[in-house]
């Protein structure tokens, strides 16, 4: 039987707007995610996050629900905008209030908190104000919640994450316009991909600077899909390479390396912005670890710029910078988000990052996908899910025995929940969620991941 380390940290992850609800209650501000789903149009069956679990009123009963399935921590995130309603200056006791009782009965469970300061839900007040992430100074409003953050709850909270997926957040938000602010544009991704960058920096700095004495580790959350050379021949490999870089050397280059990949400044010129020395001196080592969502995989070929690249994200995008093809083996399996199954993109992925960025310890904070499950008798037969996890859980502790220092692993995602632009129809919980009497029930994934905790391995 082959196991994961001891000390590996088994969890499982959420986000606020994702399941909390409540987002008028108590003096939360809007959100750009309250303001985007309120358009008609912009998510499926025109849902929104008003309610979504309901974890506001929740939270003890589930996290009793992770105590049953024996998880050791538990990632989440807090809305800026519950905590600060305009996103900066005032700030809403009230909201303090909510995280703190969160964290405490976290910790009353034995579980330990892992905290993402920003997964997506801006306040509206900051996007009217100063154009969102395309505003040179949310960088330093940012870095004041963080620091708000640390000063109320790192007390308590010894792992922060700054940012969730900014390639998500820059390239679907600011590129297709399909997630909130809904901006379309072949620039403005990577205006506003430079200021997260300078906004987990600062963001670092000021945890470093001020709260050293809470011994705690400070990280950022990248995503990013496999790439595998379509054909051996050097123009594809070459070309799979380039996407990698555009993906995931984006943020993490400047984090790891103290600046953007070089195919990226010479292919985007003018529309890359450039950091100062002083910016990229900042920039450098502010990750404690590496944090890194993954889902799937696709193969990559060059295109010669004579058609139109192909792309999963679809046509509004700027995949045309990078003269990529995408494309999916008519044998893999697909996921209801029609994400491909491909286990050993993880372990490439996993290997990639390793060698890249000189051997860091790797948390996987998201893995996971979305089935049709149906509640049948009480119970659910995510059968699927439970294979998809298998194969990619022994794809990484195939990763861990061959030197990746891959220390944890968080199942996106404890519960069925807001999947965004797709609403409530994609389920990727390992809870189901009745979303009309919002009862949970645990699926057959979660019942096995459970063993998996116990038994720290996934060979069962
Ligand atoms: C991530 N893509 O989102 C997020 O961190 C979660 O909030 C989300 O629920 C989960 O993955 C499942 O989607 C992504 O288009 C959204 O490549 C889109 C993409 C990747 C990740």
């Amino acid at each position: 039987m082959k196991t994961f380390p001891n000390d590996f940290i088994w969890g499982t992850a959420t986000s606020s707007y994702q399941i909390e609800g409540a987002t008028k209650l108590h003096g939360k501000g809007p959100s750009i995610w309250d303001a985007f789903s309120s358009i008609p149009g912009k998510v499926h069956n025109g849902e929104t996050g008003d309610i979504a679990c309901d974890h506001y009123h929740t939270f003890k009963e589930d996290i009793q629900l992770m105590k049953n399935m024996g998880v050791k921590a538990y990632r989440f995130s807090i809305a800026w905008a519950r905590v600060m309603p305009t996103g900066k200056d005032k700030i809403n006791e009230a909201g303090i209030q909510f995280y703190s009782d969160l964290i405490d009965e976290l910790l009353k469970a034995d579980i330990v908190p892992w905290v993402t300061l920003y997964h997506w839900d801006l306040p509206l007040a900051l996007q009217l104000e100063n154009d969102g992430w395309l505003g040179t100074s949310l960088p330093h409003y940012f870095a004041a919640y963080a620091d708000l953050c640390f000063e109320r709850f790192g007390d308590r909270v010894k792992n922060w994450i700054t940012l969730n997926e900014p390639w998500v957040a820059s390239i679907l938000g600011y590129g297709q316009g399909v997630f909130a602010p809904g901006r379309i544009s072949t620039s403005e991704p990577y205006l506003a991909g430079h200021h997260f960058i300078l906004a987990h920096a600062k963001a670092v700095h000021i945890y470093r600077n001020k709260y050293s004495h809470q011994n705690g580790k400070i990280g950022i959350t990248n995503n990013c899909d496999w790439r595998e050379p379509l054909t051996d021949s050097k123009e594809d490999k070459e070309a799979a390479e380039r996407a990698l870089e555009f993906f995931l050397a984006w943020f993490a280059d400047p984090i790891y390396k103290g600046d953007y990949p070089k195919t990226m400044k010479e292919r985007l010129g003018d529309r890359l912005p450039k950091f100062s020395s002083e910016e990229k001196d900042m920039i450098k080592g502010t990750s404690d670890f590496f944090g890194l969502n993954h889902y799937t995989t696709m193969y990559a070929a060059h295109n010669d710029g004579n058609k139109k690249e192909q792309s999963v994200y679809g046509n509004g995008g700027i995949s045309e910078d990078q003269h990529v093809d995408l494309s999916l083996d008519d044998n893999w399996k697909l996921t209801s988000m029609n994400w491909a199954v491909v286990p050993w993109g993880c372990k490439k992925l996993l290997q990639w990052i390793d060698a890249r960025y000189d051997k860091p310890d790797i948390y996987i904070t998201e893995n996971g996908c979305a089935y049709n499950d149906e509640l049948v008798n009480g119970e659910v037969n995510d059968q699927e899910r439970l294979d998809f996890y298998q194969g990619y859980l022994k794809a990484c502790q195939e990763a861990i025995s061959e030197g990746v220092k891959l220390k944890g692993y968080f199942a996106w995602s404890f519960m069925d929940n807001f999947e965004w632009a797709s609403g409530y129809d994609k389920r990727f919980g390992l809870h189901y969620v009745d979303f009309k009497t919002l009862k949970r029930t645990p699926k057959k994934s979660a019942l096995w991941f459970g063993e998996v905790i116990k038994n720290n391995t996934a060979d069962i």
